[in-house]
């Protein structure tokens, strides 16, 4: 049986990944892994060799490659002491997907996705508000015009290569905050 249960989060830039991973943490107990979280966190480490390539991609809304982002995570599910995870963030892409499975599919056991589905303009909104505290390199027109293609062309692949398995619970993530974590809950409750 594998060791880890993993939920994987995904939606677009802004779609509320994160702020419903905390209040799935506060409610559920899962560890939350933003994958976009461990890259920035890598990016800033004193002596990374990646930093570089990391800052590049993510001002470019491009995709970090897997063997990258993967270790990272794996590295946080294994010092955690913990089984159950939220993954936010990840796999983005077919290169995330196949680098996932090959490293981990011994390991970790993908019960199911969240896919938090939202307008591309609410999307946009939320991140250039944002982007007037976050610092974040990427909260600008010009890289989230290429995140949400990003997103468009790879992203929705890899949502749709699980909605075949039947793993897909979509959420509508334009609504309010409170409004969007009642579905998740329904979501979760069913889970256990
Ligand atoms: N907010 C949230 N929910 C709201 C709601 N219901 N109503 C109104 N406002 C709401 O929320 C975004 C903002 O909206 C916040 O201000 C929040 O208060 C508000 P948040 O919960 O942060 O949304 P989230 O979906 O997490 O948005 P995020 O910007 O983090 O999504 P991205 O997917 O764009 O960013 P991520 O950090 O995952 O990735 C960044 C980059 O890293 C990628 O573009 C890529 O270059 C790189 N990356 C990889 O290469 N590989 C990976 O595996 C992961 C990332
Ligand atoms: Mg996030």
């Amino acid at each position: 049986m594998a060791k880890y249960n993993v939920i994987f989060v995904l939606g677009g830039p802004g779609a509320g990944k994160g702020t419903q991973c905390e209040n799935i943490v506060r409610e559920f107990g899962y560890v939350h892994l933003s994958a976009g979280d461990l890259l920035r966190e890598e990016r800033q480490r004193t002596g990374s060799q990646f930093g570089e390539e990391i800052d590049t991609h993510i001002k470019n809304g491009t995709i970090v490659p897997v063997q990258i982002t993967c270790s990272l995570l794996k590295r946080a599910m294994e010092s955690s002491g913990k089984d159950r995870f939220l993954i936010d963030g990840f796999p983005r892409n077919q290169d995330n997907l196949d680098g996932w499975n090959k490293e981990m599919s011994d390991v970790a056991k993908v019960i199911r996705v969240l896919f938090f589905n939202c307008p591309e303009q609410v999307c946009v909104e939320r991140c250039l508000s944002r982007g007037k505290t976050s610092g974040r390199t990427d909260d600008n027109e010009e890289s989230l015009k290429k995140r949400i293609k990003t997103y468009n062309e790879s992203t929705m692949l890899i949502i749709e290569h699980y909605r075949k398995l039947d793993l897909v619970s979509e959420i509508n993530a334009g609504n309010s905050p409170d409004a969007v974590f009642e579905d998740v809950k329904k979501v979760l409750n069913g889970l256990k």
